[in-house]
């Protein structure tokens, strides 16, 4: 009988497994990725009898590989809170879906394990930016507030370990920060036994800065364009900085753009990009609907392209879309 554990490669998924296994240790078969890769139990070959953990990753793009492998003979133990469309059932299948937005999958496993290994429930919650359900566990614990400061940097440290658009660009592949992990009861053992945590906190700064340090494309007064070098560290940092020049500059849309990694005889190929979106509160159009046109999708104020092949197209998009800066004030 082999055992798996299939979890996504953020710092929910990572400190979800963190804590089942403290709490249940089990020499499992790792099958994890980057954040982006969601599919993941289309590649595990179980066989009847074989019991599987699948943690932080939605329904459905795993719900045919899921049915197959139930019907297989396999046993499935699910737990995460993203939208799962229609919900499988099965009698081998145990199913923990919860969507509140509040909640995350780190935290429905601290709800599953009666708070066994809290301390990890707050690193991925921290993680997962569920800052309320963070500081309630934190509270919970009685942590002080170094403590909590500490495990936030970790957590956002392991969650952007996860981004990149494929695991070539990832810092640590995640199965082998899951494997470091390991038996540290304590985040704070952890990160002082090293190297990871430190080393990924100096690669983050560096990686933000790199980006802050090129200069943006003006498409109109009110849409910038950032086109990013061919580098691990752009693929890594493209949604983050995304989010810094929202943060930074929000009467303006970003477009933040990394190239794609180039097939190894793609040599003299034309580039194409991955992107990430943000657009002003009060914009013409979401961030959504701009990226529909090329192929993407998201949320109102945050959305991406997966491939996008015609960077003057999406500039000529932004220029006509947010001609001017809108301001912030009329947000409520
Ligand atoms: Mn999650």
């Amino acid at each position: 009988m082999t055992r798996y554990d299939v979890f996504n490669g953020d710092a929910d998924g990572l400190c979800a497994r963190q804590q089942l296994r403290l709490a249940e240790p089990a020499d499992t078969v790792l099958v994890t990725g980057t954040k982006r890769d969601n599919r993941l139990l289309a590649r595990v070959p179980a066989q009847a009898g074989d019991e599987i953990v699948v943690l932080d990753i939605a329904l459905p793009g795993n719900r045919d590989a899921l049915l197959a492998l139930l019907d297989a003979g396999a046993s499935v133990r699910y737990v995460d809170h993203h939208e799962p469309g229609e919900r499988a059932q099965h009698p081998k299948l145990q199913l923990l879906i919860d969507t509140d937005p509040q909640t995350c999958t780190s935290v429905l496993m601290d709800r599953l394990l009666d708070g066994a290994a809290r301390p990890w429930a707050v690193v991925g919650a921290y993680g997962d930016n569920m800052l309320a359900a963070a500081e309630r566990l934190a509270d919970a614990l009685g942590l002080d507030p170094g403590r909590r400061a500490r495990w936030r940097e970790l957590g956002e440290c392991l969650n952007y370990n996860a981004y990149g658009v494929t695991e070539q660009d990832l810092i640590y592949p995640p199965a082998q920060l899951a494997r470091a992990l390991a038996g540290h009861a304590d985040p704070d053992a952890f990160i002082a036994a090293g190297p990871h945590v430190e080393r990924l906190s100096q690669i983050r700064r560096q990686d933000l800065a790199l980006a802050q340090a090129v200069a943006p494309r003006h498409c109109s007064e009110g849409a910038r364009l950032h086109l990013l070098p061919d580098a691990d560290w752009a693929r890594r940092v493209f949604g983050s900085y995304a989010n810094l020049c929202a943060n930074t500059e929000p009467e303006r849309a970003h477009a933040v753009l990394a190239p794609l990694r180039q097939a190894p005889d793609g040599a003299g190929s034309t580039p194409v990009y991955t992107v990430s979106l943000r657009v002003p509160a009060n914009a013409p159009r979401t961030a959504h609907e701009v990226c529909s046109a090329f192929g993407g999708g998201g949320r109102a104020r945050a959305a991406g392209i997966d491939i996008l092949h015609d960077v003057e197209a999406l500039a000529a998009a932004l220029a006509s879309t947010f001609p001017e800066r809108i301001s912030s004030k009329q947000t409520p």
